[in-house]
């Protein structure tokens, strides 16, 4: 891997940003103890800026441990705002581990257990007031507890009254403190729950729309959650943009449909990648580039960092990809000849009622001959993606 300076080099205007519990994962999994020493938030923050990212987010709990007092929360916290000012790293985001303490076993806004949602949003209150002074314009909820084992356990209906009932008390906080920041709900189909609530995108953007300030709620798409189910993200990013919903994105990689692997952007399914990137590129996305992965459990501490380089070097080396595709002349041709532009044209002319339409003529044997010509113009973007073509 190039360490130079080379036109892969990330650059503020970039936008990256990543979690503090990626890079400061200790690679416990179900089978396997930590590989790696806890990394203070600080030397994070500090190897960030280093290798190019303009931003770093975090959990409550990536911060100082959940049973802080809040004279320990306080001097946890000034440690991380310190070398935010050494730096110049903003925090765009914030968010609440709402999972990791067995208190949440059951869940933590849709616990069956009154006591352990009330907890839950007093924890989420408590860290967004935090975030706020931070810096932080988007706070995230994903719902990792939130779901159920088994058929009976979960009221699914009045879990959702209850999922709603959290979310309207976030937003009036919000609205109360005049903060400025909106709400993003992270989707995901299982694990660690046997099956989550929310599981999807479209699961989360209906849910959006019964929420009392709907406005301020939208979403945080994660790459892999969306391929674990076995959807196309870029189909879905596009689908949450055009509903002016994506507030912030998780970039990372994933092979199909099997554990959340959270694999570095662009490792994975590298041609859905591809497609992620022209998704945002192209579609009017302009916050931040986040990466939530885990650093291979494999690596030391180097690897971690190159790993980490190694997502915004991917996410720029497909941008680049990207942009070569989208101004190819023989692209341009290709998406005519596959009629793409002809999408823009609405299917009734200006005037034109039912009764017109009726009346209209169809070619079908015509229309059912000609073929489409996508295979042409999926085999260039293919191209520029193996790089044979510039
Ligand atoms: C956790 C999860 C991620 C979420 C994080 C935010 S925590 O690591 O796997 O997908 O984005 O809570
Ligand atoms: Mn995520
Ligand atoms: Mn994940």
């Amino acid at each position: 891997m190039a360490t130079a300076q080379d036109s892969y080099t990330p650059r503020a205007e970039d936008k990256f940003s990543f979690g503090l519990w990626t890079v400061g994962w200790r690679a416990v999994d179900v089978f396997g103890e930590a590989t790696r020493e806890p990394l203070d938030p600080a030397r994070a923050v500090h190897e960030l800026a280093r290798i190019g990212a303009s931003g770093v987010t975090f959990h409550d709990n990536d911060l100082f441990p959940f049973d802080a007092d809040p004279e320990e929360r306080e001097q946890y916290v000034t440690h991380f705002r310190k070398a935010l000012k050494e730096t110049g790293l903003a925090v765009p985001m914030a968010t609440t581990n709402l999972f990791a303490h067995p208190v949440f076993k059951d869940g933590a806004f849709t616990a069956n257990d009154r006591e352990v949602r009330r907890f839950a949003l007093r924890k989420t209150i408590t860290n967004i007031d935090l975030a706020a002074e931070l810096g932080a314009r988007t706070y995230v909820c994903w719902g990792g507890r939130e779901g159920a084992e088994s058929g009976a356990s979960k009221d699914v209906a009045a879990a959702l009254d209850r999922y709603k009932e959290a979310f309207d008390v976030l937003t009036s906080y919000i609205r109360d403190q005049s903060y400025d920041m909106r709400l993003a709900l992270e989707p995901k189909p299982n694990e660690p729950r046997g099956d989550l609530l929310l599981p999807t995108l479209g699961h989360a953007l209906a849910f959006i729309n019964t929420l009392e300030h709907s406005e301020m709620v939208g979403v945080n798409p994660e790459v892999g959650h969306e391929e674990m189910a076995g959807l196309n993200v870029a189909h879905g990013l596009t689908q949450a943009l055009w509903h002016g919903k994506l507030f912030h994105v998780d970039l990372n990689g994933q092979h199909g449909p099997r554990f959340d692997q959270d694999l570095r952007f662009g490792a994975g399914h590298v041609r859905g990648a591809f497609w992620v990137v022209d998704a945002l590129e192209n579609g009017g996305y302009d916050g931040p580039r986040h990466f939530d992965f885990k650093p291979s459990r494999t690596e030391d501490d180097t690897g971690v960092w190159e790993s980490a380089r190694a997502c915004m070097r991917n996410y720029l080396i497909l941008r680049e990809k990207v942009r070569a595709f989208r101004n190819d002349p023989q692209v341009q041709e290709a998406l005519r000849d596959a009629r793409v532009d002809q999408l823009a044209q609405p299917t009734m002319a200006a005037g034109e009622d039912e009764e017109d339409l009726r009346r209209s003529k169809t070619d079908t044997a015509g229309l059912a001959a000609r073929g489409m010509a996508f295979e042409r113009l999926d085999q260039l973007a293919l191209e520029h993606l193996y790089g044979v073509q510039a």
